[in-house]
């Protein structure tokens, strides 16, 4: 015999049906445990949808909780009506039952239950997309871009958002920061493949998608911040294409704004003097940072379309204002100053926000990883085999090959970066 199948004789014992069965359900037990113990831990769940922090969420959250209750409890009773006919009727070798038509009650009954459900579920719903589609009460636009891999944010001159309106451009990357308790419209539009946008306890999913724009409202009741997460597959770093929402109360977030449209202000001590001129030299070609000028006073203007496929990379004018980057993945933070940030009361929340990364708060070693060799950290088609065959543009941040001490300057220089 060349098959390989095992004679009776040396087939091993195999457990009793009944054992079998009682295995499996024990299985099966465990695992709704473990689910309904997991679902337990979802109180402190930065990114969970039933616990909305603002008007847009919360209309999602009053409309799937009845959904959710009533589908639960009209599958709790179809499940048992399934399982007692299933054990009534089982066959015994029984006559068959006599086949009966034209019972009005029986046949009419069901499809008015199911369409008054289905009403009962379609008219709430369809009000409530009605509502998250409104525009007419927008107070503050964004402009958000979705980018392989991270989001983009500029916010367009307009009468709105801060007290005396946003007078010139702000672009921005991997935080949005808003003003908390306003109708926020966010723009969404993609620079290469399709994202989607979701801050969970904000509002839904929307996609991003190359030549459209879709909007979404986003309003926070409470300055805090807000986590999201890239939700359609979007290439090679998907998982690592999150954001958040900074939601700062109204006089922290004219703050903000009156410090985003600064003037450059020129680096003074004299290691970060020596820094802007190594970032000059191996960054400005694909980072913006507005106002820096070279020696001979001229402004230095970024190309990323002639590095980078997607023709963008992030505006680092004021990186120290945010407190994650590439993609918000990795902390500019040290863990013990986050912590106080992003687990400050809402009353205290904006304020220290404002204050952006300090020397003494830098989270300096993913900083410097990044620096040294992005493509390492996150995976970006970026090796020079792939440049190369890309005709010289790279997807995403290429590994720039520095040494330790140029590294140190350029640190020493974003730093001032707020
Ligand atoms: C060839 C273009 C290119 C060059 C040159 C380049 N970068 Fe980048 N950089 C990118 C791209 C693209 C991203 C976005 C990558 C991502 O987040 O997935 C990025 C992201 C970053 C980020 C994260 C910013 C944020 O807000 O999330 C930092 C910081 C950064 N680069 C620093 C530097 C420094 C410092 C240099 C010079 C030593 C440099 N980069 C040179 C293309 C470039
Ligand atoms: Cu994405």
């Amino acid at each position: 015999m060349t098959r390989n199948i095992p004679s009776p004789e040396v087939a091993p014992v195999h457990d009793s049906p009944r054992r079998v069965t009682r295995r499996r359900v024990g299985l099966a037990a465990t695992a709704t445990g473990l689910l309904v113990a997991l679902a337990g831990c979802a109180r402190n769940a930065p990114q969970d949808t039933f616990q909305p922090a603002g008007e847009n969420a919360r209309s999602i959250d009053n409309l799937q909780r009845p959904v959710f209750y009533i589908a639960g409890v009209i599958g709790i009773l179809v499940f048992a009506a399934v399982g007692y006919i299933v054990w009534r009727f089982k066959d015994r070798g029984q006559e068959l039952p006599i086949q009966g038509h034209g019972k009005p009650i029986l046949e009419i009954g069901p499809i008015v239950l199911s369409a008054a459900l289905l009403l009962g579920i379609g008219v709430p719903t369809v009000a409530t997309v009605f509502k998250l589609a409104k525009t007419s009460d927008t107070q503050c636009v964004v402009i958000v871009t979705g980018q392989q891999w991270w989001w983009e944010y500029t916010y367009p001159v307009q009468p709105g958002c801060a007290a005396g309106g946003i007078k010139q451009p702000i672009v921005t990357s991997g935080q949005l920061v808003v003003p908390a308790k306003t109708h926020v419209l966010a723009e969404i539009q993609s620079n290469d493949v399709i994202h989607s946008y979701w801050i969970p306890k904000l509002n839904g999913k929307r996609d991003a998608v190359p030549g459209r724009t879709h909007t979404l409202r986003l309003e926070a009741d409470q300055p805090g911040i807000y986590s999201g997460q890239c939700t359609e597959f979007c290439g090679l770093s998907h998982a690592r294409m999150r954001m958040q929402v900074a939601a700062l109360d109204q006089a922290h977030f004219d703050t903000w704004v009156t410090n985003q449209t600064a003037p450059y202000q020129k680096p003074t001590d004299p290691a970060a003097i020596t820094g802007e001129a190594t970032f000059q030299a191996n960054c400005s070609r694909c980072h913006q940072v507005d106002g820096m000028a070279d020696s001979a006073g001229k402004p230095i203007i970024s190309q990323p379309e002639l590095y980078v496929v997607s023709g963008s990379a992030p505006n680092l004018s004021h990186l120290m204002s945010r407190n994650t980057f590439a993609g918000a993945v990795w902390d500019l933070l040290t863990p013990a100053c986050r912590d106080k940030v992003w687990h400050a009361k809402p009353e205290e929340f904006s304020e220290l926000y404002l204050q952006g990364v300090s020397r003494e708060c830098l989270n300096e070693k993913d900083l410097r990883d990044w620096i040294r060799d992005a493509p390492a950290k996150k995976p970006m088609y970026s090796s020079d085999a792939q440049i190369a065959s890309n005709n010289g543009l790279s997807r995403g941040m290429p590994n720039l090959k520095l040494k330790d001490d140029q590294i140190s300057q350029i640190i020493d220089y974003l730093v001032t970066r707020k």
